[in-house]
């Protein structure tokens, strides 16, 4: 039997040790998240068992309906991170506002964007979800959280990761120092390394895209789409179509693969469907960790100064051929129309 395994908490405090300077507490937040997952992988994982499954008759802010779990995850991760003198505030998918820390509790120094199911659609028909969290530091200098801490570029994030829910819980993480992964052992309830330093090949095997948008996208995407189809083979060899609906498990295959996932704007969402800080962001910091690249067409996620909570935008994320592949693309069609290319036309 195996007995040299090495949990998250001891990876985290290996990588800990490298700095001098580390408190800890980072590390601690990690723990935190880790453990907001074991106990959402718990509750999906019996869901059809303890009738959670479904609508919890009520929408979030987003306007979509919220499922059960949604609610469960949301308030679970609110739970861990609230009590603990670490968090100053939060930002949901499933709340309009932040989420300062409540009165009682010490505002500590980090603040943490998070989307508690993405995915959550999938789940009543055994679909991969996933947890996605963001993590800054704080910029306001004291008390409760404020929404300057949240409204952070991308590339000023200190961890970001997501905890996946497929056929087994995985934990995928970065805190600048590459990616790695862990599997759940649900016999010890312990994240154990299984996946350290991840790297994602150059040139993908898969491209992800929602392709019923395609008579919606601007006329650049389509070109760089057929393109991924093979259409022209004298610029970019074909990929394999894969796409599942589950940002998470879309982007953890290509990480792993090799691919790119694609989420263009279109005449419906004009600025794209994914949101800037609890999707977008912590995946292209991930991304980029891996060697891949994500921008919103044309321009790096990272740099984006977002402008409010819930902000849209459009992703191409993956490896870093194919979407400077699609970047490419999209600037040729901007020079043959000399129109004025913005971000929002992809
Ligand atoms: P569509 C799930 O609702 C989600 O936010 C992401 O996880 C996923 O990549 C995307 O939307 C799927 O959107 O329009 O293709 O169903």
């Amino acid at each position: 039997m195996q007995t040299s395994v090495t949990t998250i908490e001891r990876f985290i405090l290996d990588q800990e040790d490298r700095y001098p300077e580390a408190t800890g507490e980072l590390s601690n937040l990690l723990y935190d998240i880790a453990l907001a997952g074991k106990i959402i992988a718990a509750a999906i994982r019996r869901a059809g068992i303890a009738n959670i499954l479904g609508s919890a008759e009520a929408q979030n802010v987003q306007g979509e309906e919220q499922q059960k779990l949604d609610v469960l995850a949301n308030e679970t991760i609110k739970n861990c991170l609230s009590h603990t003198g670490r968090v100053c505030v939060m930002g949901s998918e499933e709340e309009e506002d932040i989420i300062p820390v409540p009165q009682e509790f010490e505002a500590g120094k980090y603040a943490v964007l998070f989307d508690p199911l993405d995915g959550s659609s999938n789940i009543d028909v055994n679909c991969a979800v996933g947890t996605i969290f963001s993590i800054y530091r704080r910029v306001s200098l004291e008390g409760r959280g404020t929404v300057a801490d949240v409204l952070q570029p991308g590339v000023r994030q200190v961890a970001a990761g997501y905890v996946m829910y497929g056929s087994s819980t995985m934990m995928v993480y970065t805190t600048g120092q590459g990616v790695h992964g862990f599997t759940l052992d649900p016999t010890i309830g312990e994240f154990l390394l299984c996946a350290p330093r991840i790297v994602t090949p150059r040139v993908g095997r898969y491209y992800s895209v929602n392709e019923s948008n395609f008579g919606r996208w601007e006329r650049g995407v389509q070109l760089a789409v057929r393109g991924l189809h093979g259409d022209r083979p004298d610029e970019i060899r074909g990929k394999n179509s894969r796409y599942i609906g589950s940002l998470v498990a879309d982007f953890h295959r290509n990480l792993i693969a090799g691919g790119i996932f694609m989420y263009p704007a279109d005449t419906k969402n004009t600025r794209g469907k994914l949101r800037l800080l609890y999707e977008a962001a912590p995946m292209a910091f991930l991304a980029e960790q891996a060697e891949g690249s994500a921008t919103d067409g044309m321009n790096r996620i990272l740099d984006i100064q977002p402008a409010h909570l819930h902000q849209r935008t459009p992703l191409v994320i993956g490896s870093r051929h194919d979407v400077g592949y699609v970047a490419d693309t999209l600037r040729r069609m901007q020079i043959r129309t000399s129109g004025a290319y913005t971000a929002s036309v992809l």
